[in-house]
């Protein structure tokens, strides 16, 4: 079915969370609902407080303008707006508008009577920044915690941090997820080739079928994941990837670690044998 005749087809009412038929309808090609209008709001004021904490801040230079969390010695309490109360707002509608945008997926996915991944995906990576800014702000006690939304700003922060833990590579669970962000190109780079080599063919050459790309692999390896297999590997290695991230910096700080991670692996020289020392 052509796209132009599909969507008035499913442009139907119903599939929505909350608000009923209030906020059921569509402005263009876009979708409203409830949570549209959340999201709205959310990333509008969101955005102009952080026009407004660039106003009040010392630079106009795109790559300096940083909005900061508050002093560490405010602790959990809420700050003067200038003081990181501004980045406290922000933190809350930028979160507001993740959460939102989420639940519009859904109820899209609802309304088209379809699976649930697309927000699921989303949702790790609202996972990561809501650990990053809220949940481990919370476990060591203070806002001051967060990162500051600036370009520079915010690269300072991550090598801070980093060596905060003596060399953040070491840490076992940063590896993981390295490992998941390395091995998610690889498949996607193996998948974008091998579906581009049997369907965009020179011209005058054949469109190539399924069967193609599972004999390609397996005439190359001995074997074929398949093509909805796939699409189910790469979902799994970039979620595994959000995933071990946010566990990677959780684990980093009180109360489950605050050492160096170069020296986390002392503990398999103190527990194993291998002969030597
Ligand atoms: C495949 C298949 C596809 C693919 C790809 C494979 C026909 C169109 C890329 C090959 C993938 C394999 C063997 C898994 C590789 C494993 C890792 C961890 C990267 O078989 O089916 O569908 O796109």
């Amino acid at each position: 079915m052509a796209m132009l005749s599909f969507e008035p087809k499913y442009r139907v009412r119903g599939g929505t969370l909350v608000g009923g038929d209030l906020f059921d309808f569509w402005i263009g090609p876009f979708y409203v609902g409830f949570f549209g209008v959340t999201t709205i709001i959310c990333a509008l004021l969101g955005t102009l407080l952080i026009i407004y904490g660039a106003a009040i801040g010392p630079t106009w230079n795109i790559w300096l303008i940083s909005i900061n969390p508050p002093n560490i010695s405010y602790k959990l309490a809420l700050a003067p707006m200038r003081e990181g109360g501004l980045w406290q707002v922000i933190t809350i509608l930028a979160t507001g508008a993740f959460i939102s945008w989420a639940l519009r997926e859904v109820e899209i996915c609802r309304k088209l009577g379809m699976g649930y991944h697309v927000p699921v995906a989303f949702g790790v990576a609202v996972l990561a920044f809501v650990t990053l800014n809220i949940f481990r702000p919370l476990m060591l006690g203070a806002w001051g915690h967060g990162f500051p939304y600036g370009i520079f700003s915010h690269l300072n922060w991550v090598w801070f941090t980093g060596y905060q833990y003596g060399n953040f590579h070491y840490n076992p669970l940063h590896m993981v997820a390295i490992t998941f962000f390395f091995t998610t190109t690889f498949a996607l780079a193996l998948h974008g080739g091998l579906v581009l080599s049997a369907i965009n063919p020179q011209k005058g050459q054949a469109v190539k079928s399924p069967e193609h790309e599972d004999t390609y692999f397996r005439d190359t390896i001995g074997y074929s994941i398949g093509p909805l297999g796939i699409h189910r590997l790469g979902l799994f290695l970039a979620l595994s990837a959000g995933f071990w991230s946010a566990a990677c910096i959780i684990i980093s700080g009180p109360p489950i670690y605050s050492g160096s991670w170069i020296e986390w692996w002392e503990f398999i020289r103190e527990t194993i044998t291998w002969g030597g020392n």
